[in-house]
């Protein structure tokens, strides 16, 4: 008899799953944060413990005074130590038998910049854990400084839109395309727009985690800092998908692959227009950052066509 297809889960079936958050939490109405953990929560299940930082997420993951915000497990640590904890804590769950998902969970401006070394070490060292960075495109706690997640061109505290200068000069870092090179199992880029797409590569996460370093990049617009609308943080995650600023891909076991095809991307105008942090740049600028866009998916088109029949 013919074995039975099993079937796959869509979406709306996680959104069945129970949200590990309590109703009122402390993040910005309209922040994609919020929906971001909700969802990393009822997908990763409570055998879960996130290792956070300071950050716009430590708030909501310390709790206040005594009452915890989430059910699930959590090690408040340094923005320096993060991914060294955590390698602490996954090795012990396995020396202890006890099966844990074990998940940094970091702003940018940790991933990239102030927990880049610890990071680095433990996808070099193959550690079994997640990490998850959630970008919010800068330092959004301590007042929307840059960090190397902003993009050219965005103004931010630091790379303030007056006579001396407008917005960053330099371009973001592409982190997920750095982390791959860690030769790791498994590097996704993932967004709030796209939710099948993102659980499906949470779910590989959990599975790849138990053989090595793990590293997952979720676009994620901060309302505050990017100057947006309250209502407009999933329009805003679906405009950098179809221009190509933020594109889906996947790598695993160092093939690369494009898990949502756009046919006919949008220029970058579409993302710009709608985000006040961009508000002010000239053509040249807009220009500037459309060929910084193509550069970068030309790279990813390159290495997806190069390892699809690597061994
Ligand atoms: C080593 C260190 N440097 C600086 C800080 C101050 N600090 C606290 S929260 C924060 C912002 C973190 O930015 P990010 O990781 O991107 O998270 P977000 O606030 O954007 O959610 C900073 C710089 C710190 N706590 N530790
Ligand atoms: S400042 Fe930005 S990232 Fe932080 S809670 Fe508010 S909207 Fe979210
Ligand atoms: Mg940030």
């Amino acid at each position: 008899m013919a074995e039975k297809k099993k079937k796959m889960p869509r979406v709306f079936d996680y959104f069945e799953e129970e949200d590990l958050f309590s109703g009122g939490v402390a993040w910005c109405a309209g922040c994609a944060l919020e929906l971001n953990a909700r969802f990393v929560g009822r997908i990763m299940g409570k055998n879960t413990v996130l290792v956070g930082t300071p950050s716009c997420s430590a708030p909501v993951l310390n709790g206040q005074n005594t009452a915890a915000w989430h059910k699930l497990g959590h090690y408040a640590c340094t923005m320096t130590g993060v991914a060294s904890s955590a390698t602490g804590l996954s090795r012990y769950y396995r020396k202890a038998g006890i099966d844990a998902n074990v998940m940094c969970f970091t702003g940018d401006g940790c991933a990239q910049d102030i927990g880049f070394q610890t990071m680095s070490g433990a996808a070099e060292r193959n550690e079994k854990m997640i990490y998850l960075c959630y970008d919010n495109e800068g330092y959004m706690n301590t007042g929307v400084q840059r960090s190397s997640g902003t993009p050219f061109g965005a103004a931010t505290s630091t790379t303030p839109v007056g006579s001396a200068g407008h917005g960053k000069d330099t371009a973001k870092k592409d982190l997920p395309m750095l982390m791959s090179m860690h030769d790791i199992p498994y590097v996704a880029t993932a967004t709030l727009s796209h939710l099948e797409d993102y659980a499906k590569k949470l779910q590989k996460a959990k599975e790849k985690s138990r053989e090595g370093f793990v590293y997952l990049h979720v676009f994620c617009p901060c309302v505050d800092g990017w100057r947006i609308p309250t209502d407009s943080s999933i329009q805003v995650c679906r405009a950098a998908v179809r221009t190509n600023y933020f594109p889906l891909w996947e790598s695993e076991d160092g093939h690369y692959r494009i898990t949502h095809n756009v046919s006919k991307p949008k220029p970058v105008e579409e993302l710009t227009g709608l985000v006040g942090k961009f508000k002010h740049m000239s053509k040249e600028e807009k220009e500037t950052l459309q060929s910084m866009v193509n550069k970068r998916f030309n790279i990813l088109k390159a290495l997806c066509e190069g390892t699809q029949n690597a061994a």
